[in-house]
């Protein structure tokens, strides 16, 4: 159903990665109707041509950025421009394609090349692009300006949801006053979140690969097939190498299999003293025109490895997996939700320090360099599309529907091939127990699984097990749940009795492995009580403790697996339940540990001496 392959930029011999990160020109458009820029076609002219502009840095989340309220809380379209000058030697050799790709812009966007539409996109967290080639040649010699708009809002039909609600009574709120009301608890961030390139491929080039990896004995199986955009006479060699770059089998052709003798198996971290090994498997094509001769090289990291899953055991290579292991988001301080690379390695170093071996990409895809590092460490992932919030009846209709499975189709093509990968989440805490329900998670699990057959997929739930409707479909059951927390506040004592409960009605119900795939408590740091009060550290304390020993009366059985909510604090919108954001963390936001981080880091550890 896509068009074409999401590989992700890479420079080879054959290609060539520009990065457009820095300041770009911005404004919102605040105009009465919101519509300004489009009525007045301001990707025709300069932007600084139109009006004002700030300097806004990409990648970042533009709403921590000044000290403007109105911006902070912008909905609707916002406009980034720059000029970029184009090496001439990517202008003048027709044999060489510049696409323009944006890493993920939240939500909707538009882009424009020297006054041209190039592309659109509807959804955050995802990439998208553009073949600017010919553009380009078109004017040579000039800059070429890039023009981005953005546009935050959110409706019953994107993902995940929301509703734009006005406020008509005109003695309490000016003209024109609305709000936007969603069903989510972060701060809906928004511009362009992560880096925005300009790269070549050849005109003729390896537009797409996948690997599906399997092992028997010490004899690992590569399964590949790759595909190719142009060109008629192509010859593809497959080359799949060690990590230290030795050779180990070799292919030729659009689809086969690569044997790995004495394979080295892709193992979590913790599991094994060798944990994130990668093979390169090198994708070198020829294709050879009437006129002209194309070379394309695309090296892919490879882990091999298998995922199954049984009625009470999550086995990775065949051997019982237990996460432990952390919710996360991408939040920080003044960035918001955009790519950072200190931050990115700080929280690695922090889930190391834990003992983490998983965690779940709450509650949207995170950025492909996050992936990347979790193939090469080790470090297992759940990976959920931004189906979050879709509580609202009219949210299961159709429309809403054909766009989750659109981004399904967008999510497996970017993360198909990371071995850390290993299971898809299609939403988290859907209204789950409303009718609709059903027919709506089992099309867009059975969709998921159609597009992949190697992993299992799950959605995350809040529902008891006799009340969910899509419970008949999922391969684990992730559930969550805030005992002593948004019910019965402040009694711990009932935590036992009703977490045991509630995991035995979902096992007699599915007979499924079962993750806690959130549990927590908010605590502000440095608020201490004994005994323990609610959003004190020790009442966290408390409430995982309760919850951790029916985990271990469980952990023989059929349960598989806790992620704690959340690693860390982050924003959310404001509201009566929020002290300047969520304070689930056992970090601050700012990532330093709370009296829950030591708690956890000596059981984290315990655990991955007893289960790996
Ligand atoms: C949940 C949600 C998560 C919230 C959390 C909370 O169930 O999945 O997004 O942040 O609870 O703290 O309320």
């Amino acid at each position: 159903p896509l068009d074409g392959g999401m590989l992700f930029p890479q420079e080879s011999s054959f290609r060539e990665v520009k990065e457009l990160n820095g300041l770009w020109d911005f404004r919102a458009d605040g105009s009465p109707n919101r519509n300004e820029g489009f009525e007045k076609a301001w990707y025709k002219r300069r932007l600084t041509e139109t009006g004002p502009v700030i300097e806004m840095p990409v990648p970042a989340s533009y709403n921590d950025i000044t000290q403007d309220p109105t911006l902070r809380d912008f909905i609707g379209w916002v406009w980034y421009e720059r000029e970029v000058f184009v090496p001439a030697r990517w202008i003048s050799d027709e044999g060489t394609r510049v696409v323009l790709r944006v890493g993920s812009a939240h939500y909707y966007s538009i882009v424009w090349v020297n006054g041209e539409k190039v592309t659109e996109h509807e959804g955050g967290h995802l990439p998208f692009e553009a073949e600017i080639s010919s553009l380009i040649r078109k004017e040579p010699t000039k800059p070429c300006r890039i023009t981005i708009a953005v546009n935050n809002t959110l409706t019953l039909e994107t993902l995940p949801p929301g509703t734009i609600q006005y406020m008509n009574d005109s003695s309490r709120y000016p003209d024109g006053f609305f709000v936007q009301n969603i069903d989510f608890d972060f701060f809906n961030y928004a511009g362009i979140h992560r880096s925005v390139l300009l790269y070549t491929t050849p005109k003729v080039h390896v537009d797409d690969i996948s690997v599906e990896t399997n092992f028997m004995d010490n004899t690992g199986l590569v399964r590949y097939k790759v595909s190719v955009q142009g060109g008629f006479n192509n010859t593809l060699n497959i080359t799949l190498m060690d990590k230290d770059g030795h050779f180990v089998a070799s292919s030729t052709g659009s689809s086969g299999g690569l044997k790995v003798v004495d394979v080295k198996l892709w193992w979590p971290y913790l599991m094994h003293e060798n944990p994130g090994y990668l093979y390169s498997m090198k994708v070198h094509l020829i294709a050879v025109s009437e006129t002209s001769t194309y070379e394309d090289e695309y090296t892919l990291p490879v882990g091999i490895r298998t995922i199954n899953v049984t009625n009470t055991q999550f086995l990775i290579n065949n051997k019982p997996f237990y996460f432990h292991g952390v919710n996360k988001h991408e939040d920080s301080d003044i960035r918001g939700r955009g790519f950072d690379w200190p931050l990115i390695v700080k929280d690695f170093n922090l889930m190391k320090w834990l003992g983490v071996n998983s965690f779940r990409t709450s509650h949207y895809p995170y950025a492909e360099e996050i992936l990347q590092m979790c193939d090469r460490h080790g470090i297992v992932v759940i990976d959920e599309c931004p189906g979050v919030g879709i509580k609202d009846i009219r949210s299961f209709r159709n429309a809403s529907l054909s766009h989750h499975l659109v981004v399904m189709d967008e999510l497996v093509r970017r993360d198909k091939n990371h071995p850390s990968v290993v299971m898809w989440s299609v939403a988290n805490e859907p209204a789950s127990e409303m009718p609709p329900a059903e027919f709506y998670f089992k099309t867009l699990i059975e969709h998921t699984k159609a597009l992949d057959q190697t992993r299992p997929v799950t959605y995350v739930t809040i529902a008891a097990a006799d009340m969910d409707k899509g419970g008949p479909y999922v391969d684990v059951v992730c559930a969550n749940s805030y005992f002593a927390w948004y019910f019965d506040q402040g009694r711990l004592d009932i935590i036992p009795l009703q977490l045991s409960t509630h995991f035995e009605n979902w096992y007699r119900k599915y007979q499924r492995p079962i993750i806690q795939s959130e549990y927590g408590a908010d605590a502000v740091p440095g608020l201490h009580m004994d005994p323990p009060m609610m959003f004190t550290e020790e009442y966290q304390n408390a409430l995982l403790q309760s919850y951790h020993d029916v985990f271990d009366q469980k952990r023989n059985q059929y349960f598989v697996g806790e992620l704690i909510w959340n690693f860390a604090d982050f924003m959310t919108s404001q509201g009566i339940y929020r002290v300047v954001g969520n304070k689930k963390g056992i970090f601050t936001r700012q990532r330093q540990p709370k009296a829950a981080a030591f708690l956890l880091r000596k059981r984290y550890w315990r655990l991955a001496n007893e289960t790996g």
